[in-house]
Protein backbone atom coordinates (compact mmCIF):
# COMPACT_ATOMS: atom_id res chain seq x y z
CA UNK A 1 0.00 0.00 0.00
CA UNK A 2 2.74 2.37 1.01
CA UNK A 3 4.53 1.68 -1.53
CA UNK A 4 1.89 2.09 -4.63
CA UNK A 5 1.51 5.49 -2.72
CA UNK A 6 4.79 6.52 -3.20
CA UNK A 7 4.92 5.76 -6.99
CA UNK A 8 1.64 7.44 -7.58
CA UNK A 9 3.22 10.67 -6.28
CA UNK A 10 6.36 10.44 -7.71
CA UNK A 11 4.83 10.04 -11.43
CA UNK A 12 2.51 13.12 -10.05
CA UNK A 13 5.53 15.48 -9.78
CA UNK A 14 6.91 14.19 -12.96
CA UNK A 15 4.55 15.31 -14.73
CA UNK A 16 3.86 18.86 -13.36
CA UNK A 17 7.95 18.88 -13.81
CA UNK A 18 7.34 18.20 -17.55
CA UNK A 19 4.79 20.96 -17.86
CA UNK A 20 6.89 23.26 -16.02
CA UNK A 21 9.38 22.39 -18.60
CA UNK A 22 7.62 22.76 -21.34
CA UNK A 23 5.93 26.17 -20.18
CA UNK A 24 8.88 27.50 -20.13
CA UNK A 25 10.74 26.94 -23.23
CA UNK A 26 7.46 28.17 -25.02
CA UNK A 27 7.54 31.34 -23.96
CA UNK A 28 11.43 31.86 -24.91
CA UNK A 29 10.23 31.96 -28.03
CA UNK A 30 9.05 35.26 -28.90
CA UNK A 31 12.02 36.80 -27.92
CA UNK A 32 13.89 36.61 -30.71
CA UNK A 33 12.36 38.61 -33.03
CA UNK A 34 12.72 42.37 -31.64
CA UNK A 35 15.82 43.67 -33.49
CA UNK A 36 13.81 46.60 -35.53
CA UNK A 37 12.93 49.01 -33.03
CA UNK A 38 15.93 51.30 -32.22
CA UNK A 39 17.71 49.72 -35.43
CA UNK A 40 20.48 52.64 -36.59
CA UNK A 41 18.90 55.10 -39.88
CA UNK A 42 21.25 54.15 -42.66
CA UNK A 43 22.05 56.86 -45.35
CA UNK A 44 22.27 56.53 -49.11
CA UNK A 45 23.66 59.49 -51.26
CA UNK A 46 23.30 59.85 -54.76
CA UNK A 47 23.90 62.56 -57.77
CA UNK A 48 26.22 64.09 -55.68
CA UNK A 49 27.72 66.90 -57.37
CA UNK A 50 29.91 70.03 -56.90
CA UNK A 51 29.70 73.36 -59.63
CA UNK A 52 33.16 74.45 -60.95
CA UNK A 53 33.76 77.25 -58.53
CA UNK A 54 34.63 80.82 -59.73
CA UNK A 55 37.44 81.16 -57.46
CA UNK A 56 39.03 79.73 -53.96
CA UNK A 57 36.51 81.30 -51.84
CA UNK A 58 33.45 79.17 -51.54
CA UNK A 59 32.00 76.17 -53.32
CA UNK A 60 29.01 74.68 -53.37
CA UNK A 61 27.85 70.91 -53.20
CA UNK A 62 24.36 69.66 -54.23
CA UNK A 63 22.96 65.65 -53.90
CA UNK A 64 20.34 64.06 -52.41
CA UNK A 65 20.82 62.32 -48.92
CA UNK A 66 17.84 59.12 -48.34
CA UNK A 67 16.95 57.65 -45.31
CA UNK A 68 15.48 53.73 -45.92
CA UNK A 69 14.24 53.32 -41.99
CA UNK A 70 11.69 54.31 -39.90
CA UNK A 71 13.57 56.47 -37.92
CA UNK A 72 13.75 60.17 -38.47
CA UNK A 73 17.00 61.67 -38.60
CA UNK A 74 19.17 65.10 -39.13
CA UNK A 75 22.75 65.86 -40.75
CA UNK A 76 24.40 67.98 -38.32
CA UNK A 77 27.83 68.56 -39.95
CA UNK A 78 29.83 67.84 -43.03
CA UNK A 79 33.77 67.72 -43.32
CA UNK A 80 36.38 67.56 -46.39
CA UNK A 81 39.69 67.64 -47.00
CA UNK A 82 39.17 70.82 -49.34
CA UNK A 83 38.07 73.24 -46.33
CA UNK A 84 37.97 73.69 -42.54
CA UNK A 85 34.81 75.19 -42.72
CA UNK A 86 31.99 73.56 -44.45
CA UNK A 87 28.44 74.72 -43.57
CA UNK A 88 24.96 73.58 -43.89
CA UNK A 89 22.93 76.58 -45.42
CA UNK A 90 19.01 76.77 -46.31
CA UNK A 91 17.67 79.16 -48.78
CA UNK A 92 14.69 82.03 -47.56
CA UNK A 93 13.75 84.38 -49.74
CA UNK A 94 16.44 83.92 -51.82
CA UNK A 95 19.16 84.11 -49.48
CA UNK A 96 20.67 81.83 -47.67
CA UNK A 97 21.44 80.89 -44.51
CA UNK A 98 23.71 79.19 -42.35
CA UNK A 99 21.51 76.29 -39.91
CA UNK A 100 23.06 74.01 -37.78
CA UNK A 101 20.73 70.68 -38.86
CA UNK A 102 19.11 70.18 -41.11
CA UNK A 103 15.93 66.95 -41.33
CA UNK A 104 16.40 63.93 -42.77
CA UNK A 105 12.58 62.47 -42.66
CA UNK A 106 12.42 58.71 -41.89
CA UNK A 107 11.76 56.73 -45.40
CA UNK A 108 12.23 60.11 -46.84
CA UNK A 109 14.99 61.94 -48.36
CA UNK A 110 16.93 65.68 -47.74
CA UNK A 111 17.30 67.14 -51.12
CA UNK A 112 20.59 69.35 -51.23
CA UNK A 113 19.93 71.34 -54.57
CA UNK A 114 20.45 74.72 -56.48
CA UNK A 115 18.15 77.52 -55.48
CA UNK A 116 17.15 75.38 -52.05
CA UNK A 117 19.23 73.80 -49.43
CA UNK A 118 22.60 72.89 -49.62
CA UNK A 119 25.77 72.60 -48.23
CA UNK A 120 28.81 75.67 -48.46
CA UNK A 121 32.41 74.89 -48.41
CA UNK A 122 34.15 78.18 -47.65
CA UNK A 123 37.59 78.70 -48.38
CA UNK A 124 38.67 76.23 -50.09
CA UNK A 125 43.10 74.92 -49.86
CA UNK A 126 42.81 74.59 -54.11
CA UNK A 127 40.07 75.58 -56.45
CA UNK A 128 38.34 72.80 -57.89
CA UNK A 129 38.45 72.17 -61.69
CA UNK A 130 35.49 70.11 -63.84
CA UNK A 131 36.61 66.33 -63.82
CA UNK A 132 37.94 66.33 -60.10
CA UNK A 133 36.68 64.79 -57.63
CA UNK A 134 36.19 66.18 -54.16
CA UNK A 135 35.40 63.64 -51.00
CA UNK A 136 32.96 65.37 -48.29
CA UNK A 137 32.45 63.24 -44.84
CA UNK A 138 28.20 63.83 -44.08
CA UNK A 139 27.12 63.37 -40.48
CA UNK A 140 24.13 62.57 -38.44
CA UNK A 141 22.46 62.38 -35.06
CA UNK A 142 22.07 58.88 -35.59
CA UNK A 143 23.44 57.00 -38.47
CA UNK A 144 26.97 56.77 -39.31
CA UNK A 145 28.83 58.90 -41.03
CA UNK A 146 28.83 58.41 -44.87
CA UNK A 147 31.60 59.43 -47.01
CA UNK A 148 30.62 61.07 -50.52
CA UNK A 149 32.21 61.90 -53.78
CA UNK A 150 31.31 64.48 -55.61
CA UNK A 151 32.23 65.14 -59.55
CA UNK A 152 33.23 69.20 -60.01
CA UNK A 153 30.84 69.89 -62.84
CA UNK A 154 30.47 72.86 -65.42
CA UNK A 155 29.23 75.78 -63.83
CA UNK A 156 26.14 75.65 -65.28
CA UNK A 157 25.41 72.13 -64.50
CA UNK A 158 22.18 70.97 -62.89
CA UNK A 159 21.10 67.66 -61.37
CA UNK A 160 18.85 65.99 -64.37
CA UNK A 161 15.80 65.13 -61.52
CA UNK A 162 15.67 69.23 -60.57
CA UNK A 163 12.55 71.35 -62.02
CA UNK A 164 14.94 73.41 -63.66
CA UNK A 165 14.23 71.41 -66.69
CU1 LIG B 1 25.25 78.80 -49.30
Amino acid sequence: MNARTTRTLAAALSLTAALAISGCSSSDDGSSDSAGESAKPKMSVSGGYMPEPVNDKMAGAFMVIKNDSKTADKLTAVTSPLSDDLQIHETKDQKMQQVQAMDVPANGELKLERGGSHIMLMGLKSKPNVGDKITVELRFEKADPVKVELDVKERTYTAQNSNAH
